[in-house]
């Protein structure tokens, strides 16, 4: 029996009363949960709920995610891994940060690889996604269709402004925790600290870290111009979020809700990314009005930087001559 005709059966007058009586008529037949890092107020964990609730709806209650956004369950290294034992059921991670286990995840996060969105949109809904996709279903993870936008990553400091890549030398920037983020800031000539986004704002206040770089909504909604003096807006790479699951949890709904969840979550990640492309049109102008200084940079020379410094060679090399292709197929020659 399907999991939503043995609901309405339940619901229904069809069965005798004890029937009813003996078992209540709401409780979740399972009841999972999904995770993030994104603050209470980025569109990602409003659409998120969002989905969660269309999901418990559509299955009459059978199904019940409960969302626990702002890393309320860890880090992202910590969920990682509750992820892959089922304690966490959904989880949503940078795919850069997917790629300390999925090493193919972090393709899109190639220096300068991505000229708009709609470039990315296309590679990541289509051949590159899918890539990347299998490789992550390798894993004992699924991944939903659609990823959800984090953005343009820029770089912020509070030390001095970051015009060319001679700035960064020495630079103390924070970058999450991947190879790729640390590869790519060492081959600009800057110290990378690896550090945890839930540890992020604390470590700028402290001076742990002299930068970061994020995307502008990210870094209004987690208030990083608290911390930080100037932006430079290099948008050196486009960084999405995977919606990752447990296999075995997921597996073990039954198909029809299985449908229901992926149709919901990725209905949510499509409203997510217009939720940020219209956030994008404002931003700027209200981090400037909160005293973030914006810098202009020299953008072809971070590129150059990288391409002397040997990455896109090392990088190619480390995802195979196949899944460079395909990223090439969408965004063009690279090296
Ligand atoms: O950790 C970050 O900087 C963030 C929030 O952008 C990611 O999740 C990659």
């Amino acid at each position: 029996m399907s999991l939503l005709y043995r609901r309405a059966v339940l619901a229904g007058a069809a069965l005798p009363l004890f029937a009813i009586n003996t078992r209540p008529a709401r409780a979740a037949e399972f009841s999972l949960k999904m995770a993030n890092n994104a603050p209470l107020t980025h569109p990602q964990t409003i659409r998120q709920q969002e989905a969660v609730d269309r999901i418990r709806a559509a299955t009459n209650g059978a199904v019940d995610i409960q969302l626990f956004p702002n890393n309320q369950l860890g880090s992202d290294t910590d969920m990682l891994s509750q992820l892959r034992s089922g304690a966490i059921d959904f989880f949503t991670l940078s795919g850069l940060i997917v790629a300390t286990l999925v090493p193919a995840a972090s393709i899109n996060g190639i220096g300068f690889a991505f000229k708009d969105y709609d470039t990315v949109w296309k590679a990541m809904d289509g051949k590159l996604g899918a890539h990347v996709r299998a490789e992550i279903d390798k894993r004992g993870l699924i991944a939903m269709d659609n990823m959800w936008d984090n953005g343009f990553r820029q770089i912020t400091s509070s030390t001095h402004p970051i015009r060319t890549p001679e700035d960064l030398k020495g630079f103390k920037i924070r970058v999450p925790v991947s190879p790729l983020w640390t590869s790519m800031f060492s081959a600009l000539g800057a110290s990378p600290i690896s550090i945890n986004f839930a540890e992020v704002y604390s470590a700028l206040q402290t001076k742990i870290a002299e930068g970061q770089e994020n995307p502008l909504t990210l870094i209004q909604i987690a208030k990083l111009y608290e911390v930080q003096k100037y932006v430079s807006m290099t948008s050196h790479m486009w960084d999405g979020f995977w919606m990752l699951g447990n296999k075995r949890s997921f597996s073990a709904l039954p198909g029809d809700a299985r449908a229901i969840v992926a149709r919901e979550i990725n209905a949510s990640a499509l409203q997510e990314r217009a939720d940020i492309a219209k956030m994008n049109g404002s931003v700027a102008d209200d981090l400037k009005s909160k005293g973030l200084e914006f810098v202009e940079v020299d953008k072809p020379a971070f590129r150059d930087a990288l391409k002397t410094a040997g990455f896109y060679g090392e990088w190619k090399k480390k995802y195979g001559d196949e899944a460079w292709a395909i990223l090439e197929s969408e965004v063009g020659s690279l090296t």
